[in-house]
């Protein structure tokens, strides 16, 4: 059995030693990364069962992000291999300033080639929660339809679902992304963009606004992330709740944040339940706020992620025993 079940694809990761352009950095560490993997690894450490679901090539590459995942305690053994499609690779660029650019090597990827005939009943076994992303979607011809077709069949076995649209701008048009991703907010009980995902989604509004419209649209909670400023959630007839950002001393990596974010959000909610009642929605987005802001303090997207100790220890403003 698992908590949570992730479909998505996960990539070898290369990151500059240095700052500046890829084309003089001549030194990299490697580690692995996705989206999915990301958020299944900030739950698995604070003691959720995870089940990641995937394809990867049948190369070392792929050996290397199944040993990564198995070892952070996450359910592997439902992932496919998949010879004469490689596993995909990205590098960050880091500029010393903003957001790192992120270079993609993932076009005719084994996950690329996902469709919905290849979902099987053992993917969601036993399993209450189905979290996926808006990357997924623009890999291949039939992974958005492979997305919606999982989503469907976690509804009908009565499981949540969260929805992080996730866009990556270089991997598809507007309009192939505005259009699916739209299409997958009816699926979701609980909705994540952030504020430039909302306006790129439906245009410039309010922050109310944009959640009552994607209630409208029928997802069954909105969790609004607004970078610096926190986040704000909204369910159907109660008032938003807000809840203020963690300070941030120094921003080092913004890559991963969104997924920290996600885990915390998604661990506040499993283990509380009921987003309507009581301070359930505040607690986990102020867990996810949390999160969020210690993901951008490190440099790779996972690997500062907190275990359960370390949480309640750096909330509760314990001091750390370092030596
Ligand atoms: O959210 C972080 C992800 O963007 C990163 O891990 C890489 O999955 C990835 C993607 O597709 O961008």
């Amino acid at each position: 059995t698992a908590d949570v079940v992730t479909l998505g694809e996960s990539m070898v990761l290369m990151q500059p030693m240095s700052e500046g352009s890829l084309a003089y950095a001549p030194l990299f560490t490697r580690s692995i990364a996705g989206a999915e993997s990301n958020v299944s690894i900030g739950l698995s450490r604070l003691g959720f069962k995870v089940r990641w679901i995937s394809r990867l090539g049948a190369d070392p590459f792929g050996d290397a992000i199944l040993s990564t995942l198995a070892g952070e305690g996450i359910d592997v053994s439902l992932v496919a291999r998949d010879d004469g499609y490689p596993t995909a690779i990205y590098f960050k660029e880091f500029k010393g300033y903003g957001d790192p650019n992120v270079y993609y090597y993932r076009k005719g990827s084994a996950v690329s080639r996902l469709t919905p005939r290849d979902i099987e009943n053992s993917w969601l076994q036993g399993a209450k929660h189905l979290h996926v992303t808006g990357i997924t979607p623009a890999l291949g011809p039939e992974t958005g339809d492979a997305v919606k077709e999982l989503m469907k069949q976690a509804r009908q076995l009565g499981m949540t679902i969260s929805f992080d649209p996730n866009l990556r701008r270089k991997l598809w048009t507007e309009e192939e992304a505005r259009a699916m991703l739209l299409s997958l907010i009816p699926l979701c009980d609980i909705f994540l963009p952030g504020i430039e995902e909302a306006e790129f989604l439906i245009g410039e509004r309010s922050e109310e606004e944009y959640g009552s419209r994607f209630l409208e649209l029928g997802a069954k909670s909105v969790i609004l992330k607004l970078g610096e400023r926190g986040s704000v959630g909204f369910v159907a007839e109660r008032s938003p709740v807000k809840a203020d950002p963690f300070p941030v001393s120094r921003i080092v990596d913004t890559v991963g944040a969104g997924d920290a974010f996600a885990a915390g959000f998604l661990s506040g909610f499993l283990e509380n339940g009921d987003l309507a009642q009581g301070d359930h929605l505040l607690k986990a987005l102020e867990r996810a706020n949390f999160m969020g802001s210690l993901a951008t303090q490190y440099k790779g997207d996972w690997e500062g992620l907190p275990k359960r100790a370390e949480l309640n220890r750096l909330l509760s403003g314990g001091r750390e025993v370092t030596r």
